[in-house]
């Protein structure tokens, strides 16, 4: 009962500190999405590497809150809320970002940047109110992928690992150190791995990024088939797009001034003409996708192939950075990807 009344006042404050939803959530639930997920692969390929004893960190100390929360009410669909983000830099200099984040629980999740050599600690808090599970302790965590941690930030049931549930219930929050040491940079997913099954309500919309920026501070750019060493200060527009079976879903960052805008399904990313931007891909669903963006080619990372195309399986990532020339559209070029009308519009603007 304690519980109960514990869990409709932390409800009750919750609610009230939220603004009225904007209508385009409902484009979000229009298409009927069900956001199918390959469960084994999930497992196979979770391979957030265990940390060796304890690396020095070399960059700032990053402290996260998030809720894990319901999307809409009375809908069944999950999402990952960014409550606080503050960064401490190597001098003890502390810059709260919050406000670069969305207010609402959107899809994907919060896309959270690190510089390689940072550390984060997230604290997670489950807000996902059932009462249903109350009675089962229902747990929600994070799992990451790409980073070094200890096991303890793992995020997963004492089913998978043996030896203990890490994550949040209703009534107790949980941290995981998450540490983005020498050779994690890139795009990785994370996702809730506890909720409902031992591999996590990913299906219901728990799932988000994490972008790992290289310490050199440099990213490869293709502009008009050439590519070219640029610095990531250059990049004025991350756009982040979950590749799911039948639908892309994304946010749109400014990388000036760090503010991320969730664009939801099929969204039209807008650039200038003439600045370097980044897409960060990862696919989710069970099927091979095939991402396209006629008029431009870029270097296919890790090899000297410029390629128009890319063929990602379930859980591949590809990160795509360019000099935005022309307008055009980006899709998934599969049979089931053009019938179920994968496609959205890149609008580049004199
Ligand atoms: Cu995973």
């Amino acid at each position: 009962m304690t519980q109960l009344f514990n869990m409709a006042l932390a409800k009750s404050i919750y609610y009230s500190k939220l603004a009225p939803r904007p209508i385009r959530l409902n484009r979000f639930y229009s298409k009927k999405i069900v956001l199918p997920i390959l469960i084994v692969a999930i497992s196979l390929f979770s391979f957030g590497t265990k940390a060796s004893a304890q690396e020095a960190s070399t960059g700032s100390q990053h402290r996260i809150e998030m809720f894990a929360d319901k999307l809409i009410e009375g809908e069944d669909y999950l999402a990952y809320r960014m409550m606080l983000h503050e960064v401490t830099d190597q001098n003890g200099n502390t810059t709260d970002i919050t406000s670069r984040y969305s207010i609402e629980a959107i899809v994907p999740g919060p896309t959270i940047i690190m510089d390689e050599g940072d550390v984060a600690d997230i604290t997670l808090f489950n807000r996902v109110p059932n009462p249903d599970e109350i009675l089962h302790q229902e747990n929600v965590s994070l799992h990451v992928h790409g980073v070094h941690y200890q096991f303890h930030s793992d995020g997963t049931l004492k089913y998978i690992n043996l030896a203990e549930d890490q994550g949040a219930t209703l009534v107790q929050s949980y941290t995981y150190r998450w540490d983005a040491a020498p050779g994690t940079a890139g795009t990785w997913p994370y996702h809730d791995h506890n909720m409902n099954t031992h591999n996590g309500a990913e299906d219901k919309g728990l799932f988000g990024a994490l972008i790992v920026n290289p310490a050199s501070g440099n990213v490869t750019i293709s502009r008009g088939g050439n590519s070219s060493n640029t610095t990531l200060s250059s990049i004025q527009k991350e756009y982040v797009l979950y590749v799911l079976d039948d639908i892309f879903v994304g946010t749109e960052i400014d990388s000036q001034t760090g503010e991320q805008t969730p664009v939801w399904v099929n969204p039209t990313l807008t650039a200038q003409r003439g600045s370097n931007v980044r897409f960060h891909l990862i696919a989710l669903g069970t099927n091979l996708s095939q991402f396209s963006l006629p008029g431009y080619g870029w270097v296919d990372a890790g090899t000297n192939f410029v390629i128009s195309e890319k063929a990602m399986g379930p859980l591949e990532k590809h990160v795509v950075t360019i000099q935005a020339d022309t307008s055009s559209n980006y899709m998934n070029t599969t049979f089931s990807g053009v019938s179920q009308g994968m496609i959205g519009r890149f609008n580049v603007n004199p």
